[in-house]
C-alpha cells in the first residue's frame, strides 16, 4: 500500500507525505511547547482543543523520527492535509471505511451508539476484538453523544444536524483482533471503523455535500438502514394507522435516498454505464422489533445467532432470504432489484437497535436490547477476511 486514506478529511495520502507531530514537552526533559495548529483548527471550525506541539514532515514511511526543534524522538503520526492523527496500526494496515447511510429517521444514530456499545462489551468478547478510539474527540463525542443519553439516562437521541449548521467529524476507532493461526501462534488484526453519522437530512438533496461525498468515495464498505415502516406494505402488514414520519416525501423513500448515493458513487468512481460497483453494501433493516409480531413462528428472525465468532453462512442465507421474501410482500421489490443491478456485493440483514418499541422520547421499559445489530459488521469483517466462515 503506498497510500493510505485519512479517517478524518478522507484524503489520499502517499505513505512518505505522512507527517508527524513533537511529543512535546514533559517534565524537564527537552520538547517544543504547544502552538495553535492552523490546519487542524480549520478542520474543526474553531481554536479550542487545537492548541499543540508542533508538526513536522520527515519520511512518514518510518514509525519515529525527530522533532529537528527539540530533537526528541516522536512516534506520533498525523494527516498532512488537516493534522489529525494517524495510529499507527492505522498506517500499517489497510484502513477499511466502513460508511453509514440512510434516510432521516432511519435510526442511524441509535445503531452507532448500539453497535459501539455492543463492540465493546459483548461481541467484542465473542470476537476477542479491542475497539479503541483514535482521538481523545472521538472518545468525549461518544460518551456525550450517544452512551450517556441512551444507555445511561435512556432517552431517545436526537435529530442530527445538519452538516450545513454543525461541524460534522466521523467517530473513528481502530478494531483489533487476534487470533491464533493454525499453529498456535497470535497474531493481531486491525481495520479502522470510521463512522460518520450522517444527518438523514443532508442525504434528501441531489447535491449531497462535498465532505459527504468523499466520505462515501473513500469508503470500503456501505451499510445502508432502512426503516421497514417507512415502507407502505411494511405498514399495512402491522394494520396500524400510523403515519411515516417522512410522509409524503418521495426524496425521503429509501430507494430514492439509495440512488441518489449510487449515482454520486458512480460518478466519483467513474464506473461505466453497464458496471457494477465493487463496494461491498450491507442494507439492514431497522426497528424489527416493531415488525416481529408479524412474522411467521420459525422466521430467521425471530432466532438469535449462536454466538461463536463465526460466520454462520446457513443463518445468514436465511435472514438474506427472508428480508428479500419481505421487500417483495411489502411492494418494495424494487429496492432488491436496483442493489442487485448496482452493486456486485450485496446483503440483507433485519435488526434491532433497541430491541422494543421506544414510549414517547424514552427508552421502552426493558432497556436497550439489541437484536443482531453485529450481522452487518460480521458479514464486512468476513469479507476483509477477519473472520473465518462455517456452515451448519
Ligand atoms: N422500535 C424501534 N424504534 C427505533 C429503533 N431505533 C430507532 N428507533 C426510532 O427511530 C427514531 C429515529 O432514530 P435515530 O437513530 O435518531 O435516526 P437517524 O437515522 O439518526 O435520524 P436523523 O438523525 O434525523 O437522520 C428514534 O427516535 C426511535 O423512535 C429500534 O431499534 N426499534
Ligand atoms: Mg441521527
Ligand atoms: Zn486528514
Ligand atoms: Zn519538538
Amino acid at each position: 500500500m503506498r497510500s493510505i486514506t485519512c479517517p478524518y478529511c478522507f484524503a489520499r495520502v502517499l505513505r512518505q507525505r505522512i507527517e508527524f507531530r513533537c511529543m512535546g514537552r514533559s517534565g524537564r526533559g527537552p520538547g517544543c511547547a504547544p502552538v495553535l495548529d492552523k490546519p487542524l483548527a480549520a478542520y474543526l471550525g474553531s481554536p479550542a482543543g487545537a492548541s499543540l506541539p508542533p508538526v513536522f514532515a520527515a519520511s512518514g514511511t518510518k514509525g519515529r523520527a525527530d522533532c529537528p526543534d527539540c530533537g526528541r524522538p516522536t512516534g506520533r503520526r498525523v494527516c498532512p492535509d488537516c493534522h489529525n492523527p494517524l495510529p499507527s496500526a492505522y498506517c500499517d494496515t489497510p484502513g477499511r471505511i466502513v460508511a453509514l447511510v440512510g434516510a432521516k429517521n432511519a435510526g442511524k444514530s441509535t445503531y452507532i451508539a448500539v453497535l459501539l456499545h455492543e463492540l465493546m462489551n459483548r461481541v467484542g468478547t465473542e470476537l476477542d476484538t479491542s475497539l479503541v478510539a483514535c482521538d481523545d474527540r472521538t472518545i468525549d463525542r461518544y460518551k456525550r453523544d450517544f452512551a450517556r443519553p441512551l444507555f445511561d439516562e435512556r432517552r431517545l437521541l436526537p435529530t442530527t444536524a445538519s452538516a450545513v449548521t454543525a461541524a460534522r467529524e466521523p467517530l473513528v476507532y481502530l478494531l483489533t483482533r487476534s487470533r491464533r493461526s493454525r499453529w498456535g501462534r497470535q497474531a493481531n488484526e486491525s481495520l479502522a471503523l470510521v463512522l460518520f453519522d450522517t444527518a438523514g437530512e443532508d442525504l434528501r438533496s441531489r447535491d449531497v455535500r462535498d465532505l459527504h461525498l468523499r466520505y462515501l468515495e473513500a469508503a470500503d464498505a456501505i451499510i445502508f438502514l432502512v426503516d421497514p415502516l417507512e415502507l407502505p406494505g411494511a405498514r399495512a402488514a402491522l394494520r396500524e394507522g400510523t403515519e411515516p414520519v417522512t410522509a409524503g416525501d418521495p426524496d425521503s423513500e429509501p430507494i430514492n435516498v439509495i440512488a441518489r448515493v449510487t449515482e454520486a458513487l458512480r460518478q466519483r468512481r467513474g464506473a461505466g454505464p453497464g458496471d457494477r460497483l465493487p463496494v461491498p453494501i450491507a442494507v439492514a433493516l431497522t426497528k424489527i422489533d416493531a415488525l416481529r409480531p408479524t412474522f411467521e413462528r420459525q422466521s430467521a428472525l425471530h432466532r438469535t445467532r449462536t454466538r461463536q465468532a463465526v460466520l454462520d453462512l446457513d443463518d445468514r442465507e436465511a435472514v438474506d432470504e427472508q428480508i428479500r421474501s419481505l421487500l417483495h410482500g411489502w411492494h418494495a421489490g424494487q429496492l432488491d432489484i436496483y442493489l442487485r443491478q448496482q452493486y456486485t456485493e450485496y446483503a440483507l440483514f433485519g435488526l434491532s437497535a433497541l430491541g422494543g418499541m421506544p414510549t414517547e422520547d424514552r427508552v421502552g421499559t426493558g432497556g436497550v436490547r439489541p437484536y443482531r445489530v453485529e450481522d452487518p459488521l460480521l458479514w464486512l469483517l468476513h469479507r476483509f477476511g477477519m473472520l473465518d466462515a462455517v456452515r451448519g
